[in-house]
């Protein structure tokens, strides 16, 4: 206790206006840098309850704000396969990080211990990382300094992705099992990916180079790094390499990165766009892919999560039936109320798979995709993965191919397990895997884009007095409260053709969204704007 309590001291947690509260919310804490300090020590205190919970399993902390600006920053826990935290324990998360006082902190701190039965002498492992924002040196000397109080071993893996500190999670508590996923290292990361990438490539060729925007995060040095592992006599990328300038913190996700994209519907103003380029952006932590090119004749094209998310369940779909396993194995989409409704069509009416809509957050999504035997989970902002059950992996080497299309349809399916990060959304194995798949089908990305056309939508941030009393149900298509705002709403939406809208308070900023779509842009934009006069 006293180890704890004299900790507390030198990282104070900033107190909050009377009646307002930090909250674990759908990205762990996450606000200005200079608020975390005192909750970053204190989440080292949980992370290590949860392990000594878990019976000393590695929990995994990471220190990121992901898109938002260069000043925010952010504190997640990782769970030991590499998923989120359990949601029951962000209410622990929420109330430790509250605590009024370093003496209260320490009375909470027991009292969950007792409460949920974990021995405080037991052993405990947390594994951490951060993305390079500069705050984040200071945020992982206050969360060591939780550790060591908690009497917790740990590893500083320093600078990573998102997705290589989930990978590293998962690898450390699998290792040296049937089920290891791959050595516990950076390098083993990137010697799992090449390596699969390879395998599924099967010798095809990539069509032109591929610009990578990597936001001037941490993304950028991690992306090049990884290139290297990549045998050139076995497969030709050629990647480009953009905004990778990680040592000037102000142009973090700053006109550039995945976010920016896709809320701007637009190419990042730098480098210059040039027609034709085959390009892709990557966020700020590197979870996050849009693909893009800007048209000579028609302009700006953008392929998002939904569209990554609808190739992806082709191409494995065909894959699936061409190995014969169509009868075996159960594949299934999960998106949210923000996916197009021309890509849920698509999937639905076109490749004749489910479709299940949950609220925001991939949280929800990864835990719904894990009900399938082959759940391919995207945002629409470009977050997502496909999830494999060990029914399929194992399905895929184990059955005996009838025919050399049957082989060949097995392995691919083999490679993409490995290939495709189980943990997470991955911004630099969604983009393998996408490069994958256009080289089998030999597309350009405007073959691509042309399986669908996407319903005009617009996305708009409402301030409301208080976003708290928008209470939404049926995956947060619809409002319950206030009171005949959701009435409202659907009589705007009759006025249009094709036309869906809704509203909720956003997870992660003080507002509401609204979000429309129609059949044309100026529908859509009417919508939007009549539906916020609602909320507003
Ligand atoms: P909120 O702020 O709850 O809308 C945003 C994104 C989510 C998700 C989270 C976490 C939109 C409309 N919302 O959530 O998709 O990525 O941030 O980062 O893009
Ligand atoms: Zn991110």
């Amino acid at each position: 206790d006293k180890a704890i309590l004299e900790a507390s001291a030198k990282h104070p947690i900033v107190p909050l206006e009377k009646g307002k509260f930090y909250t674990y919310g759908t990205a762990g804490f996450r606000m200005k840098a200079d608020l975390l300090e005192g909750i970053s020590y204190r989440v080292g205190l949980l992370a290590s309850l949860r392990s000594r919970k878990l019976n000393g399993q590695a929990i995994g902390v990471m220190i990121t704000a992901s898109h938002n600006p260069a000043a925010d920053n952010g504190v997640k826990i990782v769970d030991p396969l590499g998923d989120m935290l359990e949601q029951d324990w962000e209410r622990y998360a929420t109330a430790l990080v509250n605590a009024p006082s370093d003496e209260q902190l320490v009375e909470v701190y027991n009292r969950l211990a007792t409460e949920l039965k974990i021995d405080l002498k037991s052993p405990s492992k947390v594994i951490y990382g951060r993305d390079t924002r500069p705050s984040g040196h200071k945020l992982v000397t206050a969360l060591a300094d939780g550790l060591e109080a908690a009497k917790a071993e740990f590893v500083d893996y320093k600078i990573l992705t998102t997705p290589q500190l989930h990978y590293l999670v998962r690898a450390t508590n699998s290792e040296g099992t049937p089920l290891s996923y791959g050595k516990v290292s950076e390098a083993g990361y990137y010697e799992k990916l090449a390596e699969a990438f390879v395998r599924a490539m099967k010798g095809r060729r990539i069509n032109g180079t591929l610009q990578v925007d990597c936001a001037n995060g941490v993304g950028g040095p991690k992306l090049s790094e990884f290139l290297k592992y990549i045998p050139k006599d076995k497969v030709n990328f050629d990647v480009k390499v953009v905004n990778d300038d990680v040592l000037r913190p102000e142009v973090l996700n700053l006109e550039c990165g995945a976010d920016f994209v896709k809320t701007k519907q637009r190419a990042p103003p730098n480098p210059k766009p040039q027609p034709g380029v085959r390009s892709c952006s990557l966020d700020g932590d590197a979870d996050r892919l849009i693909y893009y090119w800007v048209d000579p004749e028609t302009g700006f094209v953008m392929l998002d999560g939904d569209r990554i998310s609808s190739l992806a369940a082709s191409f494995i779909g065909d894959l699936v039936e061409s190995a014969g396993l169509k009868d075996d194995l159960r594949i299934g989409v999960v998106q949210t109320a923000y996916a197009n409704g021309a890509s849920t069509n698509y999937i639905t009416q076109h490749l004749k798979l489910p479709v299940i809509c949950t609220p925001t957050g991939v949280k929800h999504l990864h835990h719904v995709a894990q009900g399938f035997d082959i759940g391919v989970y995207f945002e629409a902002n470009g977050h997502g993965t496909v999830l494999f059950s060990p029914d399929a992996l194992s399905a895929f080497r184990k059955k005996e191919p009838q025919s050399p299309a049957q082989k060949d349809a097995l392995d691919t399916l083999a490679a993409l397990g490995d290939l495709i990060n189980q943990t997470v959304g991955d911004a630099i194995s969604d983009m393998l895997m996408v490069e994958v798949i256009l080289a089998h089908k030999n597309w350009t990305l405007r073959d691509w884009a042309m399986t669908y056309a996407d319903l005009p939508n617009r996305l708009v941030r409402v301030e409301v007095g208080n976003k708290d009393l928008f209470q939404t149900t049926d995956a947060e298509r619809r409002l319950l409260h206030p009171e005949g705002a959701q009435d409202e709403i659907d009589q705007a939406v009759k006025k249009y053709k094709d036309a869906r809208s809704f509203a909720r308070a956003s997870g992660t900023e003080n507002a509401c969204r609204v979000y429309a779509e129609a059949a044309t842009r100026s529908e859509a934009n009417e919508l939007a704007e009549r539906v916020a006069r609602i909320i507003e």
